[in-house]
């Protein structure tokens, strides 16, 4: 009988050598953690270096467990620093996707100085670094805000000029046009794509719809801004997950991608369907001061991406916000954590680091 000498580990790691290696950065965020763990279930020949810098946006108890598929690894790093970004490019990598971002408008507006570190200057490392690898594709994620605010007619499409309002679209704006630098003077095979509003699980409670459902929870009330009658145009998650799987995979270089789902709401309305789902009444709403530059309407239209990668989203809005509410039902001790700021302390004790 002849007794195997290879350890489960050993096994990994060999096989680990012809797998397709992509590195996601801003996994431990909203949608880095709905992509990876979509990447994981749907492309069995991927190994996933998660990178990220675990700001406060950024949780990973997202991502425990995840290392015990053998196809996934954690790196603690900052995009902005060049000698991590290096280390992690020296094993070679298929592709790059990066979500690494300062993401919530409020904030850029009370201080912008990180969002120009990270979104702008963080890319750039990035872009840099890539110049110098045999990449299949370099993937910006980036977001429909780049494109300002809509009237009440008509819809953004890839050829709608930039005109960026808060310092966080700005930021992007700047993040994209180095792709697009890149890949013309460089050859980096960068594709960008630009999503609408996101909902669904892992959200960071400062976000609209994950704020007012944890906040009727809690049987607070939920501040409105403004008059309400901002539209936004909501896609869930996971459905932008398959179209980044999509671009990733067959996207043209140096083109762009519209993601979105059709599905515009005034602010109110949104707000009327999580109170109803929740069995509460308009009195839960405060109407508080609008945001500064509040961008009165997104719209996008996503007719390349469905002609011609043929994606197409398949979450109604309805059924997906309703799974939500009951995601965080489900999942009090994730937000209430967040909400207290004691998923740090989980953090220590999990990986031994401050
Ligand atoms: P998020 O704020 O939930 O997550 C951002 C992640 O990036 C966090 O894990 C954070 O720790 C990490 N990060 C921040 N700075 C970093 C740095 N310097 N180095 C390494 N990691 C860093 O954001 P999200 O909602 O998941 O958004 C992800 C991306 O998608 C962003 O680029 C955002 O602009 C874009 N986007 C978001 C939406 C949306 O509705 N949420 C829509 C369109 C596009
Ligand atoms: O308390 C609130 N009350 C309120 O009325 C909050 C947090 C928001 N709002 C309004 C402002 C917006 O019109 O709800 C709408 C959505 O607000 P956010 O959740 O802050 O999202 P938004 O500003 O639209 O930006 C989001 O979508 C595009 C993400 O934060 C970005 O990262 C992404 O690029």
């Amino acid at each position: 009988m002849v007794r195997s000498t290879i350890t489960g580990a050993q096994w990994q790691a060999e096989a680990a050598v012809f797998m397709k290696r992509v590195l996601v950065t801003g996994a431990a965020g909203f949608i880095g953690t709905n992509f990876v763990r979509r990447a994981l279930a749907k492309k069995p020949d991927w190994y996933i270096v998660a990178y990220d810098a675990l700001t406060y946006a950024g949780n990973p108890a997202n991502l425990v467990g995840l290392e015990d598929t053998g196809r996934f690894e954690f790196v603690h790093a900052d995009i902005c620093d060049p000698e991590r970004v290096d280390a992690v490019f020296a094993s070679p990598l298929w592709a790059v996707i990066n979500f690494a971002a300062e993401t919530h408008v409020d904030r850029s507006i009370m201080g912008a100085a990180e969002f120009v570190r990270t979104n702008v200057l963080g890319t750039q490392v990035l872009l840099e670094r890539a110049r110098r690898a045999d990449l299949h594709r370099f993937v910006q994620v980036s977001t429909d805000e780049v494109y300002g605010s809509l009237g009440l007619k008509g819809r953004f499409t890839e050829e709608s000029p930039l005109a960026p309002n808060s310092p966080y679209s700005a930021s992007k704006a700047a993040a994209d046009l180095l792709a697009r630098s890149y890949y013309v003077t460089h050859g980096v095979p960068a594709v960008i794509t630009r999503c609408s509003n996101n909902y669904g699980p892992y959200q960071f409670p400062e976000k609209v719809i994950p704020l007012f459902i944890t906040n009727l929870l809690e049987n607070r009330q939920v501040p409105l801004y403004g008059d309400g009658l901002n539209i936004r145009d909501w896609i869930h998650v996971q459905d932008h997950c398959d179209a980044l799987l999509m671009v990733l995979e067959r996207g043209v270089a140096g083109e762009v991608y519209n993601i979105g789902a059709d599905n515009e709401l005034t602010n109110r309305q949104l707000t009327l369907s999580i109170l109803s789902e929740l069995g509460k009444d308009e009195s839960m709403i405060r109407f508080v001061k609008d945001r500064p530059g509040h961008d009165r309407r997104y719209a996008i239209d996503s007719s390349k991406i469905r002609r011609e990668l043929n994606w197409r989203p398949r979450i109604d809005f309805e059924s997906g916000l309703r799974a939500t509410i009951r995601w965080y039902i489900e999942h009090e001790s994730w937000w209430r954590a967040i909400k207290s700021g004691a998923y740090r302390h989980y953090y220590e004790r999990q990986y031994g680091v401050a």
